[in-house]
Protein backbone atom coordinates (compact mmCIF):
# COMPACT_ATOMS: atom_id res chain seq x y z
CA UNK A 1 0.00 0.00 0.00
CA UNK A 2 1.19 3.85 -0.39
CA UNK A 3 2.47 5.70 2.38
CA UNK A 4 0.54 8.09 4.54
CA UNK A 5 2.32 10.66 5.95
CA UNK A 6 1.29 12.57 9.95
CA UNK A 7 2.71 15.09 11.33
CA UNK A 8 1.95 17.08 14.93
CA UNK A 9 2.57 16.97 18.33
CA UNK A 10 2.49 13.45 20.19
CA UNK A 11 2.54 13.68 24.51
CA UNK A 12 2.71 12.07 27.15
CA UNK A 13 -0.85 11.81 28.45
CA UNK A 14 -1.27 10.87 32.15
CA UNK A 15 -5.21 9.93 33.05
CA UNK A 16 -6.70 10.02 36.69
CA UNK A 17 -6.70 6.64 38.06
CA UNK A 18 -9.75 7.86 40.73
CA UNK A 19 -12.86 10.62 39.89
CA UNK A 20 -12.97 13.80 40.82
CA UNK A 21 -10.96 16.96 40.29
CA UNK A 22 -7.18 16.55 39.14
CA UNK A 23 -5.79 18.41 41.90
CA UNK A 24 -7.14 15.61 44.16
CA UNK A 25 -6.25 12.64 42.07
CA UNK A 26 -3.38 10.44 43.90
CA UNK A 27 -2.70 7.92 40.97
CA UNK A 28 -2.20 8.84 37.18
CA UNK A 29 -1.66 6.30 34.76
CA UNK A 30 0.68 7.06 31.70
CA UNK A 31 -0.71 6.79 28.24
CA UNK A 32 -0.08 8.15 24.76
CA UNK A 33 -1.45 11.18 23.24
CA UNK A 34 -2.18 13.47 20.33
CA UNK A 35 -4.62 13.64 18.22
CA UNK A 36 -2.22 13.21 14.83
CA UNK A 37 -0.69 10.30 16.57
CA UNK A 38 -3.79 8.23 16.85
CA UNK A 39 -4.99 8.34 13.90
CA UNK A 40 -1.11 7.34 12.90
CA UNK A 41 -1.73 4.29 15.02
CA UNK A 42 -5.38 3.27 14.19
CA UNK A 43 -4.18 3.51 10.28
CA UNK A 44 -0.81 1.53 11.15
CA UNK A 45 -3.10 -1.23 12.73
CA UNK A 46 -5.16 -1.64 9.86
CA UNK A 47 -1.86 -2.70 8.05
CA UNK A 48 -1.53 1.13 6.30
CA UNK A 49 2.49 1.95 6.32
CA UNK A 50 2.16 5.20 8.23
CA UNK A 51 5.02 7.79 8.43
CA UNK A 52 5.21 10.39 11.32
CA UNK A 53 7.11 13.61 11.21
CA UNK A 54 7.49 15.21 14.28
CA UNK A 55 10.08 16.26 17.63
CA UNK A 56 10.34 15.85 21.02
CA UNK A 57 12.69 16.27 23.52
CA UNK A 58 15.58 14.43 24.84
CA UNK A 59 13.66 13.55 28.01
CA UNK A 60 12.11 10.66 29.06
CA UNK A 61 8.29 11.28 27.66
CA UNK A 62 10.24 11.63 24.33
CA UNK A 63 12.01 8.21 24.55
CA UNK A 64 8.69 6.79 25.66
CA UNK A 65 6.96 8.27 22.83
CA UNK A 66 9.24 6.99 20.45
CA UNK A 67 9.15 3.70 21.61
CA UNK A 68 5.11 3.53 21.44
CA UNK A 69 5.19 4.76 17.63
CA UNK A 70 7.95 2.30 16.38
CA UNK A 71 6.75 -0.63 18.86
CA UNK A 72 3.18 0.41 16.06
CA UNK A 73 5.18 -0.34 12.96
CA UNK A 74 5.20 3.65 12.38
CA UNK A 75 7.83 4.47 10.17
CA UNK A 76 9.79 7.33 12.55
CA UNK A 77 12.66 8.62 10.06
CA UNK A 78 11.28 11.93 10.43
CA UNK A 79 10.55 11.78 14.00
CA UNK A 80 13.35 14.27 15.65
CA UNK A 81 14.44 14.82 19.04
CA UNK A 82 15.85 17.91 20.19
CA UNK A 83 18.85 18.25 22.74
CA UNK A 84 18.37 20.05 25.76
CA UNK A 85 13.92 20.91 25.03
CA UNK A 86 11.29 19.07 26.73
CA UNK A 87 8.37 16.65 25.65
CA UNK A 88 4.54 18.19 25.81
CA UNK A 89 2.50 16.51 28.50
CA UNK A 90 -1.11 16.09 29.22
CA UNK A 91 -3.25 15.53 32.15
CA UNK A 92 -6.95 13.81 31.87
CA UNK A 93 -9.85 13.62 34.63
CA UNK A 94 -11.79 10.37 34.79
CA UNK A 95 -15.23 11.38 34.61
CA UNK A 96 -18.33 9.40 35.25
CA UNK A 97 -20.43 8.44 31.99
CA UNK A 98 -22.04 10.87 30.19
CA UNK A 99 -19.26 14.15 30.52
CA UNK A 100 -16.28 15.06 29.06
CA UNK A 101 -13.04 15.44 31.16
CA UNK A 102 -11.21 18.43 32.17
CA UNK A 103 -7.68 18.19 30.36
CA UNK A 104 -4.25 20.37 31.27
CA UNK A 105 -1.59 20.68 29.11
CA UNK A 106 1.77 21.21 29.52
CA UNK A 107 2.95 22.02 25.96
CA UNK A 108 3.91 25.46 25.75
CA UNK A 109 7.57 25.72 24.14
CA UNK A 110 7.75 21.76 23.93
CA UNK A 111 10.13 20.20 21.48
CA UNK A 112 7.47 19.98 19.08
CA UNK A 113 5.73 23.20 18.64
CA UNK A 114 9.43 24.41 17.84
CA UNK A 115 9.10 22.57 14.62
CA UNK A 116 9.37 25.07 11.60
CA UNK A 117 8.76 24.56 7.59
CA UNK A 118 12.25 23.31 7.79
CA UNK A 119 11.23 20.19 9.29
CA UNK A 120 9.83 19.21 5.70
CA UNK A 121 13.47 20.26 3.75
CA UNK A 122 13.98 17.37 1.47
CA UNK A 123 10.61 15.60 1.94
CA UNK A 124 9.02 14.53 -0.89
CA UNK A 125 5.25 14.93 -0.32
CA UNK A 126 4.60 13.32 -3.64
CA UNK A 127 5.78 9.85 -2.28
CA UNK A 128 3.22 9.71 -0.71
CA UNK A 129 -0.22 8.90 -1.06
CA UNK A 130 -2.19 10.83 1.14
CA UNK A 131 -1.48 13.17 3.87
CA UNK A 132 -3.51 13.77 7.43
CA UNK A 133 -3.90 17.20 9.11
CA UNK A 134 -5.07 18.45 12.14
CA UNK A 135 -6.15 21.91 13.31
CA UNK A 136 -3.99 21.09 16.47
CA UNK A 137 -0.46 21.64 14.83
CA UNK A 138 -1.36 25.18 13.59
CA UNK A 139 -2.27 26.13 17.08
CA UNK A 140 1.33 24.97 18.45
CA UNK A 141 3.28 28.10 16.99
CA UNK A 142 3.92 30.32 14.15
CA UNK A 143 6.89 27.73 12.94
CA UNK A 144 4.05 24.99 13.22
CA UNK A 145 1.38 26.75 11.05
CA UNK A 146 4.73 27.55 8.71
CA UNK A 147 5.19 23.55 8.71
CA UNK A 148 1.41 22.64 8.44
CA UNK A 149 1.00 25.22 5.32
CA UNK A 150 4.40 23.88 3.42
CA UNK A 151 2.95 20.66 3.61
CA UNK A 152 -0.30 21.21 2.53
CA UNK A 153 0.78 23.28 -0.37
CA UNK A 154 3.31 19.95 -1.21
CA UNK A 155 0.50 17.76 -0.54
CA UNK A 156 -1.93 19.49 -3.12
CA UNK A 157 0.58 20.31 -5.48
CA UNK A 158 1.65 16.72 -6.00
CA UNK A 159 -1.65 15.54 -5.88
CA UNK A 160 -1.32 13.45 -2.56
CA UNK A 161 -5.07 13.30 -0.93
CA UNK A 162 -5.80 15.38 2.38
CA UNK A 163 -7.64 14.38 5.06
CA UNK A 164 -8.56 17.71 7.39
CA UNK A 165 -9.66 17.61 10.93
CA UNK A 166 -9.96 20.95 12.24
CA UNK A 167 -9.73 19.23 16.08
CA UNK A 168 -10.80 22.59 17.55
CA UNK A 169 -8.34 23.64 20.60
CA UNK A 170 -9.27 27.72 21.33
CA UNK A 171 -7.02 27.80 24.62
CA UNK A 172 -4.28 26.97 22.30
CA UNK A 173 -5.17 29.99 19.34
CA UNK A 174 -4.11 33.95 19.93
CA UNK A 175 -8.27 34.51 19.54
CA UNK A 176 -11.09 32.56 17.41
CA UNK A 177 -10.61 35.22 14.14
CA UNK A 178 -7.47 33.73 13.97
CA UNK A 179 -8.37 30.27 14.56
CA UNK A 180 -11.58 30.61 12.30
CA UNK A 181 -9.65 32.18 9.48
CA UNK A 182 -6.67 29.92 9.65
CA UNK A 183 -8.17 26.86 10.15
CA UNK A 184 -10.79 27.38 7.05
CA UNK A 185 -8.21 28.41 4.68
CA UNK A 186 -6.49 25.22 5.82
CA UNK A 187 -9.21 23.04 5.25
CA UNK A 188 -9.89 24.58 1.41
CA UNK A 189 -6.64 22.41 0.47
CA UNK A 190 -8.25 19.25 1.82
CA UNK A 191 -10.11 17.10 -0.46
CA UNK A 192 -12.07 15.30 2.85
CA UNK A 193 -12.87 17.82 6.10
CA UNK A 194 -14.16 16.30 8.87
CA UNK A 195 -15.52 18.69 11.81
CA UNK A 196 -17.60 17.81 14.76
CA UNK A 197 -21.18 19.85 14.36
CA UNK A 198 -19.91 22.29 16.52
CA UNK A 199 -16.70 22.85 15.24
CA UNK A 200 -18.59 23.34 12.24
CA UNK A 201 -20.74 26.13 13.51
CA UNK A 202 -17.96 27.65 14.81
CA UNK A 203 -16.11 27.72 12.06
CA UNK A 204 -18.65 28.56 9.20
CA UNK A 205 -21.22 30.66 10.98
CA UNK A 206 -23.36 28.43 9.92
CA UNK A 207 -26.33 26.38 12.12
CA UNK A 208 -27.18 22.93 9.74
CA UNK A 209 -24.41 20.36 9.18
CA UNK A 210 -26.00 21.06 5.15
CA UNK A 211 -24.69 24.58 5.19
CA UNK A 212 -21.63 23.86 7.02
CA UNK A 213 -20.90 21.17 4.47
CA UNK A 214 -21.71 23.08 1.82
CA UNK A 215 -19.69 25.60 2.98
CA UNK A 216 -16.62 24.02 2.46
CA UNK A 217 -17.79 22.31 -0.73
CA UNK A 218 -18.36 25.64 -2.47
CA UNK A 219 -14.40 26.42 -1.13
CA UNK A 220 -13.33 23.45 -3.22
CA UNK A 221 -13.45 20.33 -1.19
CA UNK A 222 -14.59 17.29 -2.36
CA UNK A 223 -16.58 15.57 0.80
CA UNK A 224 -17.07 17.20 4.24
CA UNK A 225 -17.69 14.23 7.05
CA UNK A 226 -19.78 15.96 9.67
CA UNK A 227 -19.13 13.83 13.47
CA UNK A 228 -22.59 13.89 15.24
CA UNK A 229 -21.25 12.09 18.56
CA UNK A 230 -23.75 9.42 19.44
CA UNK A 231 -26.18 10.44 16.61
CA UNK A 232 -23.65 9.01 14.17
CA UNK A 233 -22.58 11.30 10.81
CA UNK A 234 -23.53 13.54 7.72
CA UNK A 235 -21.69 13.10 5.03
CA UNK A 236 -21.98 15.48 1.89
CA UNK A 237 -19.83 15.50 -1.40
CA UNK A 238 -19.91 14.84 -4.63
CA UNK A 239 -21.27 11.15 -5.96
CA UNK A 240 -22.10 10.39 -9.68
CA UNK A 241 -21.52 14.06 -10.58
CA UNK A 242 -23.55 15.22 -8.37
CA UNK A 243 -23.87 17.11 -4.33
CA UNK A 244 -25.12 14.36 -2.56
CA UNK A 245 -25.74 13.95 1.48
CA UNK A 246 -25.37 10.38 3.16
CA UNK A 247 -26.65 10.31 7.15
CA UNK A 248 -24.90 6.75 8.38
CA UNK A 249 -26.45 6.54 12.28
CA UNK A 250 -23.91 5.34 15.58
CA UNK A 251 -23.78 2.52 17.00
CA UNK A 252 -25.49 1.78 20.12
CA UNK A 253 -22.53 1.49 23.43
CA UNK A 254 -23.51 -0.27 26.74
CA UNK A 255 -21.27 2.00 28.46
CA UNK A 256 -19.25 5.77 27.28
CA UNK A 257 -16.07 5.50 29.31
CA UNK A 258 -14.14 8.16 27.89
CA UNK A 259 -15.12 10.13 24.48
CA UNK A 260 -11.98 11.72 23.60
CA UNK A 261 -10.34 10.34 21.05
CA UNK A 262 -13.72 9.44 19.45
CA UNK A 263 -12.80 11.82 16.67
CA UNK A 264 -9.58 10.57 15.97
CA UNK A 265 -11.35 6.88 15.82
CA UNK A 266 -13.87 8.34 12.94
CA UNK A 267 -11.06 9.63 10.86
CA UNK A 268 -9.01 6.35 11.15
CA UNK A 269 -12.20 4.34 9.68
CA UNK A 270 -13.31 7.11 7.34
CA UNK A 271 -9.49 7.66 5.72
CA UNK A 272 -9.13 3.99 5.51
CA UNK A 273 -12.57 3.07 3.81
CA UNK A 274 -12.49 6.04 1.71
CA UNK A 275 -8.12 4.86 0.51
CA UNK A 276 -9.59 1.26 0.18
CA UNK A 277 -12.15 2.48 -2.23
CA UNK A 278 -15.30 1.12 0.30
CA UNK A 279 -17.40 4.53 -1.08
CA UNK A 280 -18.20 6.61 1.25
CA UNK A 281 -21.04 5.09 2.99
CA UNK A 282 -19.33 2.02 3.97
CA UNK A 283 -16.09 4.40 4.99
CA UNK A 284 -18.47 6.61 7.43
CA UNK A 285 -19.86 3.59 8.77
CA UNK A 286 -16.23 2.26 9.83
CA UNK A 287 -15.80 5.76 10.84
CA UNK A 288 -18.78 5.91 13.10
CA UNK A 289 -17.62 2.11 14.43
CA UNK A 290 -13.86 2.59 15.61
CA UNK A 291 -15.84 6.07 17.35
CA UNK A 292 -18.06 3.61 19.04
CA UNK A 293 -14.77 1.61 20.06
CA UNK A 294 -12.88 4.59 21.42
CA UNK A 295 -15.37 5.46 23.26
CA UNK A 296 -15.83 2.28 25.75
CA UNK A 297 -11.71 2.48 26.94
CA UNK A 298 -9.85 5.20 29.30
CA UNK A 299 -6.98 5.51 26.50
CA UNK A 300 -7.45 7.62 23.20
CA UNK A 301 -5.99 5.05 21.04
CA UNK A 302 -6.27 1.54 23.04
CA UNK A 303 -9.76 0.83 21.10
CA UNK A 304 -8.41 1.02 17.65
CA UNK A 305 -8.22 -2.22 16.40
CA UNK A 306 -6.36 -4.46 14.04
CA UNK A 307 -7.58 -6.12 10.72
CA UNK A 308 -8.85 -8.94 13.12
CA UNK A 309 -10.34 -6.81 15.74
CA UNK A 310 -12.25 -4.53 12.88
CA UNK A 311 -13.56 -7.74 11.08
CA UNK A 312 -14.58 -9.12 14.82
CA UNK A 313 -15.99 -5.20 15.59
CA UNK A 314 -17.66 -5.27 12.13
CA UNK A 315 -19.19 -9.32 12.76
CA UNK A 316 -21.41 -7.41 16.43
CA UNK A 317 -22.31 -4.45 14.60
CA UNK A 318 -25.77 -4.69 13.28
CA UNK A 319 -26.56 -5.01 9.57
CA UNK A 320 -26.69 -1.03 7.86
O1 LIG B 1 -8.19 13.93 19.92
C1 LIG B 1 -7.56 13.48 21.09
C2 LIG B 1 -6.64 14.56 21.53
O2 LIG B 1 -7.37 15.59 22.11
C3 LIG B 1 -5.61 14.19 22.50
O3 LIG B 1 -4.97 13.00 22.22
C4 LIG B 1 -4.60 15.26 22.76
O4 LIG B 1 -3.87 16.14 20.71
C5 LIG B 1 -4.40 16.33 21.76
C6 LIG B 1 -4.87 17.66 22.09
O5 LIG B 1 -4.19 18.59 21.75
O6 LIG B 1 -5.92 17.81 22.70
Amino acid sequence: QDPILTFGEAMALFTADQTGALSTVPQFSRRLAGADTNVAIGLARLGFEVHWLSQVGDDSFGAYIRQCLEQEGIDCARFATLAGEHTGLMFKEKVLAGRDPKVEYFRTGSAASQMTAGHADGLDCGHFRHLHCTGITPALSAGCRGLTWTLLRQARAEQTSISFDPNLRPTLWPDTATMRQTLNEMAALADWVMPGLEEGRILTGQQTPEAIADHYLDMGCAAVAIKLGSEGSYFRGELDGRRQTLEVPGFKVDEVVDTVGAGDAFAVGFVSGMLEGLGPEAAIRRGNLLGSAAVQVPGDMEGLPDRNGLAALELRAPAP
